[in-house]
């Protein structure tokens, strides 16, 4: 193996947003509802009784947004694509005005030599699918695949790297099964058909991707590594089962055709899906923030397990423990878990929240430390080939509303006014430095 002594200079350095969390507009240009519009409406659900009708306001503002892209010296945006704007219905009629929004976005990218990586699916469901049972619904995965090709169509001939679900296991764990985001149902184990509908809407939507001229495809699954709690055996078999459920359930079936031990029978997957979510991709995105400690659960516990604190962790400002060598270790076990079916790595998110100050050290410091774990996991032989910071820009943080804030810029959220913050100075000084 040749050792990587540093970031090849095709690296992807980049940033990552999402539609609902920046783009604000939601009842401009015949943008239609999502569960997230639903869910902020709904006493009780989002810190703050916050919506994103407004947010960052970059559906206005996406120029702006581009040359902070563009200043930063990054080579990638990753960001996604309102499927309410799209198909106001998640059916049917096309609303031209909304993929207009996105055609000018790649244009403005590709004006500013920046690569396009949209993300299909950021959890803004249209509200119409989610009536008709939305990931529950295995209908769903054909409406999404219809929208992935429509997309396409007009896209694909600027577009770098598709990606087409953003993290099904947050869909699936809060959304459908503890219920703390949209749609907010609490179905636990219930929840595990809308993990595999999901995973078919992707694999139809990567022949329809490919049908319609895609030249990569990949998909951004999320990974909490579990940490069990101590070496007894039910400690670590919990850790197991943590594992199984919240993680490889994402990966086995893309990369292996075939879902992990999951302790309960699937009866919703029928013959032939898990050939067609086999399908091969490009990229295997990974996000990744934080482990969890995971310790057996009493025997009245609905799960198998119960998730505790790393021991010796520093946290960040909404009490993720800090680990960056769980990244690196995560790559390594990616890599020996699936061999040869694991497709080129990409960090498709990477970041971290504190307080509103612009003089932020601890996220240049989580993002070094994070840095030079993919930096190590490649000198070990694990094939990554770009790193997105989580976020560009302080934005809607789901059920948190607008507290926390993830953003390499501050947003001020009177004014729309946008004020880099030290890490931004450090990253892009990064990116001039490396390789
Ligand atoms: C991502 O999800 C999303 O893609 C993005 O939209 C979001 O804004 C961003 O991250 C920041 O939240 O409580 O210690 O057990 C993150 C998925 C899963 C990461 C749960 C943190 C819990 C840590 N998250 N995990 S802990």
């Amino acid at each position: 193996m040749t050792p990587v002594k540093a970031f090849p200079s095709n690296f992807q350095w980049g940033v990552a947003t999402s539609a609902f969390q920046i783009e604000g507009a939601t009842g401009s240009d015949g943008r239609g509802v999502s569960t997230w519009d639903t869910f902020c409406r709904e006493p009780g659900r989002v810190h703050g009784g916050a919506n994103a009708d407004v947010a960052c306001d970059h559906y206005h503002r996406w120029s702006e947004d581009l040359d902070l892209i563009a200043s930063l010296g990054a080579r990638a945006y990753r960001f996604s694509i309102a499927w309410p704007r799209v198909q106001p219905s998640g059916t049917g009629a096309v609303n031209a005005k909304g993929l207009d929004f996105y055609d000018r976005l790649v244009d403005g990218l590709a004006s500013r030599g920046l690569a396009a990586v949209p993300t299909l699916f950021h959890w803004d469901l249209p509200q119409p699918l989610e009536d008709a049972g939305g990931w529950m619904n295995r209908d769903t995965a054909a409406r999404f695949a219809d929208y992935a090709a429509i997309v396409a169509e007009r896209l694909a001939d600027r577009v770098s790297l598709w990606i087409t679900l953003n993290e099904p296991m947050v869909v699936m764990a809060y959304g459908y099964a503890f219920g703390t985001h949209a749609p907010g149902l609490t179905l636990m184990l219930g929840a595990l058909p809308t993990a595999h509908h999901q995973l078919l809407g992707h694999g139809l939507a990567t022949t329809a991707l490919r049908t319609a001229g895609a030249r990569r495809i990949g998909i951004a699954n999320n990974y909490t590594p579990a940490q069990a709690a101590s070496d007894r055996p039910e400690d670590l078999a919990a850790a197991e089962a943590f594992d199984n459920l919240l993680n490889w359930q994402f990966t086995d079936p893309l990369l292996r055709g075939a879902y992990p031990d999951l302790g309960v029978d699937l009866p919703h997957v029928r013959d032939g899906d898990l050939a067609t979510i086999v399908a091969p991709i490009d990229v295997l995105g990974v996000n990744y923030y934080s482990p969890v400690g995971v310790a057996a659960a009493g025997a009245e516990e609905p799960l198998p397990f119960t998730m505790t604190e790393v021991p010796g962790a520093p946290l960040t400002g909404m009490g993720w423990p800090v680990v960056p060598d769980a990244l690196r270790r995560l790559l390594l076990t990616l890599r020996t878990r699936y061999g040869a079916a694991l497709p080129p790595i990409q960090i498709t998110e990477s970041g971290c929240s504190y307080d509103e100050s612009l003089d932020d050290q601890p996220r240049i410091d989580y993002l070094s430390g994070h840095v030079d774990a993919v930096r190590a996991a490649m000198e070990a032989g694990v094939d990554v080939g770009g790193y997105y910071v989580w976020s560009l820009l302080d934005n809607f943080e789901w059920a948190e509303g607008y507290g926390p804030r993830f953003g390499l810029v501050h947003v001020d959220y009177e004014t729309q006014r946008r004020t880099p913050r030290a890490s931004y100075a450090w990253y892009r000084d990064l990116i001039a430095e490396a390789p």
